[in-house]
């Protein structure tokens, strides 16, 4: 007899899938069958007490996913949010926010940007004006300290799927474990982790908010690549063009040197961030004309 449930653990090609009594099934699919992430519903024929075939994935409202140089990779599916974590130390590159961001809004999830370790002051006034063009646009930052007070959060995160994403050591488990203590989720000094070569965590795994809501956990990343998405959705995902899509004199316009272009009218009249439109010139090198 099959029965459904949600992932909320993927570790390679083993699952694990939460019914809606909480019982936790250890589960694959069937042959190599892969393509399941954390916050999938699906349905699972059980084997026994403990383990069970994952059938068939129920539709998704959602899919968020990268891509490195040769496939795309999914990272969590059916989520309302994504929450980019970001930190003074080590220093965060906007560029990894830029494509989060255009990941976010090519998935139709909306998103907000932590900015973490609050309690180191200095490092932090020092790097908070890198944040600004994002404020601009916005997107909410919330700043706040995983280690002193993770409480302005929780708001955010009520009845919400959302996933914590970010460069690793910003402290996305950090944040996790001062949220949900039960978690107990694995973290690391910075340096331990660089020296190691290695992201403290290894798989992305979903908890329950215990008053409704979930947080999926992610490994860290250096790189988000984009290459899942069309030049034209790429465009689209940068809010601050839409108003000026359209009108440029050509209509295939790629917003890269064409004469009568309003985007690049609209950079030179400060009304657009000119790290954006570096994120977006390297972004557009990968669409050959
Ligand atoms: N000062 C300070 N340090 C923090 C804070 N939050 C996390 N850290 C530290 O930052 C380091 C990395 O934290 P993690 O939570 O492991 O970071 P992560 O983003 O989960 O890293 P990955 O799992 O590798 O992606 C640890 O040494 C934490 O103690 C904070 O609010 N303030
Ligand atoms: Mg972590
Ligand atoms: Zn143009």
């Amino acid at each position: 007899m099959s029965q459904s449930g949600r992932v909320v653990v993927s570790h390679g090609r083993h699952y694990s899938v939460a019914d809606a009594s909480g019982h936790q099934w250890r589960a694959t699919t069937r042959g190599k069958k892969s393509g399941v992430v954390c916050g999938d519903e699906v349905e699972i024929t059980p084997q026994d007490d403990e383990n069970a075939v994952i059938e068939r994935i129920l539709p998704r409202h959602n899919l968020f996913y990268r891509s490195d140089a040769f496939k795309s990779k999914l990272i969590a599916a059916n989520l309302d949010q994504i929450v980019i974590v970001v930190a003074p130390v080590p220093s965060f590159y906007p560029e990894f926010i830029d494509r989060c961001l255009i990941a976010a809004e090519a998935a139709d999830t909306s998103s907000l940007i932590v900015y973490n370790k609050a309690d180191l002051s200095a490092e932090a006034e020092a790097a908070w004006p890198r944040l600004a063009p994002y404020a601009e646009l916005g997107y909410e930052i919330l700043r706040l300290s995983a280690r002193q007070d993770s409480g302005p959060l929780l708001p955010y995160l009520a009845n919400k799927n959302s996933l914590f994403i970010g460069q690793s050591g910003m402290g996305k488990s950090s944040l996790l474990n001062a949220i949900i203590p039960a978690a107990r989720a694995a973290t690391r000094d910075i340096s331990a982790a660089l020296d190691s070569g290695r992201h403290t965590t290894t798989h992305s795994e979903l908890y329950l908010l215990p008053h409704g809501g979930s947080i999926i956990d992610s490994p860290g990343m250096q790189e988000f690549g984009l290459g899942h998405l069309s030049l034209q959705e790429i465009q689209r995902a940068f809010v601050e063009f839409r108003p000026y899509l359209g009108q440029c004199r050509f209509h295939n316009c790629r917003h890269d040197k064409e004469p009568g272009c309003a985007i690049l009218q609209a950079a030179a009249d400060g009304k657009i961030h000119p790290g954006r439109l570096a994120t977006y010139r390297k972004l557009l090198k990968t669409y050959p004309v």
